[in-house]
């Protein structure tokens, strides 16, 4: 039998078209490729089935592992999304640590490996994704699978000053010692990776780029994920998504409301920019769409009523009775909607506090009219970063410099803009979502983490 891709992610494509970021990116690599898919299903049972459910999709097959509640509380919302989360992305301060919840989330992966036994041949090449399952490799392992088993963190690494926040901080670095090619977002977290190896006893870097693991040599690469920017330009309609009076410019926000997003930051500096108003400023209107996520963890809850009382606290204090400078929807859209809010609007506020990529900004270039395309102000501490350097870059802690960046981002001439955009989009084209998978899973094809000891049980 030849090679098929299993693709492991805690979310599947359901049978609806996929949103999120991840989701889509792989749905739209296992529909070119084939293979399987395995995630965790989307409804919570009692008492989990014994095998994994067979879900059929177009183009390829899914197999969904049962939750149950308690697992749902232990593993994602606790380990997963109260304790890896915030490390990865710098706020150790919010780490919630609870009893119960690591063995939940080792109980998860333990029987997510039981259960991919059945599914597997001995020919896949395996590709598990993000945070989840950073133990599922050496599960496998331990169950004597030999395949090649690539991983990929879609976060930030966590640096090297946090990593003791961490209580299974030496077990970490053993779960990706499993792996034969670990891809992170950018190089930033290559180096992070490196400063984090180089505290751990065992780990050593080599001169070609490998790490020695334990008795294991691994390759770790940055290898940015990207979007289909043909599927993205395909979505914008025609007509005005946001109706706006004559010489109002639309300022736009599209995040996950996150705490790593950077929104109470953003709206310090819309404020910014309305104190120092003067009568060279256009009349500008500021849109954020931030779709309530994970709203069980206590961290999320606050953010949002944060954004409340700042939206009106300015609102009240600049708007008029025809005009409100802040329009903040805690709602979804839907991907045309969006692309059509991203096409009308002149400035693009992308300006996470920190990110693994932020593939929001790359729809935003993906969407610009090239004859007059918006401005993108993005965060220099967005994996994006690295790429989009002819973006307008700012520090998302400091709301006088986003809040300037606005009013340049405004003012910007239009040959500024179209040779900005022109750069942004050859880019977003040529390092797109097919340029990331086919980079990826042609490394993982080549590099081979020698020799496979079998790690005792
Ligand atoms: P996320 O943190 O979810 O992803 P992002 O990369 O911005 O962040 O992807 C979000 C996706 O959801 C985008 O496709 C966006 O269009 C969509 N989306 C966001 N807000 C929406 C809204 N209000 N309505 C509808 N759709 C919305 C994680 C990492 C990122 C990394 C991705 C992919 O945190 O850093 O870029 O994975 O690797």
């Amino acid at each position: 039998m030849g090679e098929r891709l299993v693709v492991v992610s805690n979310r599947v494509a359901g049978d609806r078209p996929p949103a999120g970021g991840l989701v889509f990116a792989l749905h739209d690599c296992l529909t070119q490729m084939g293979g399987i898919w395995v995630g965790s299903g989307a409804d919570l049972v009692e008492a989990p089935a014994p095998a994994l459910r067979h879900a059929p999709a177009d183009g390829y097959d899914r197999y969904l592992l049962d939750l149950t509640e308690d697992e749902q509380a232990q593993f994602y919302l606790g380990y997963s999304n109260s304790v890896l989360w915030p490390l990865c992305h710098g706020r150790t301060d919010l780490m919630q640590i609870k009893r119960g919840q690591y063995a939940g989330y080792r109980a998860v992966n333990a029987r997510m490996a039981d259960q991919m036994l059945d599914v597997l041949d001995p020919d896949d090449l395996i590709w598990i994704h993000d945070y989840h399952f950073l133990p599922l490799a050496e599960e496998l392992r331990r169950r004597g699978v030999t395949n090649r088993i690539g991983f990929f963190l879609h976060i930030p690494f966590p640096a090297g000053h946090d990593i003791g926040a961490l209580s299974q901080s030496d077990a970490l670095m053993e779960w990706l010692g499993a792996y034969d090619l670990i891809g992170l977002q950018s190089e930033r977290d290559v180096a992070q990776f490196i400063g984090t190896s180089r505290q751990h006893p065992g780990t050593e870097i080599l001169m070609d780029g490998r790490v020695r693991m334990g008795n294991r040599l691994v390759a770790v690469r940055a290898c940015p994920i990207g979007i289909d920017v043909a599927a993205f330009q395909g979505e914008i309609g025609t007509g005005e998504a946001v109706t706006l009076s004559k010489g109002e410019k639309l300022i736009v926000g599209v995040d996950r409301l996150d705490y790593s997003k950077g929104l109470p930051q953003r709206f310090d500096a819309m404020e910014h920019f309305l104190d120092t108003r003067t009568d060279a400023d256009p009349t500008a209107t500021f849109l954020q769409v931030a779709p309530i996520s994970r709203g069980e963890v206590a961290a999320y809850q606050d953010i949002r009523q944060t954004l409340e009382q700042k939206a009106g606290a300015i609102n009240g204090a600049h708007g008029t009775p025809n005009w409100m400078p802040i329009r903040y929807i805690s709602q979804s859209m839907d991907r045309a909607e969006l692309a059509g809010v991203f096409r009308q609007s002149a400035v693009g506020l992308v300006t996470p506090l920190i990110d693994g990529m932020n593939l929001v900004a790359k729809e935003y270039v993906a969407a610009q009219d090239p004859d007059d395309p918006g401005v993108l102000v993005l965060s220099r501490l967005a994996g994006a970063a690295e790429q989009m350097t002819d973006a307008l870059q700012v520090n998302p802690y400091d709301p006088t410099d986003m809040g300037e960046a606005i009013r340049t981002a405004l003012a910007m001439p239009l040959d500024e803009r179209k040779a900005r955009h022109a750069r942004l989009l050859t880019g977003a084209v040529h390092e797109d979502i097919h340029w990331w998978t086919r980079t990826y899973l042609d490394q993982l094809r080549q590099v081979r983490a020698v020799p496979v000891f079998p790690l005792s049980a």
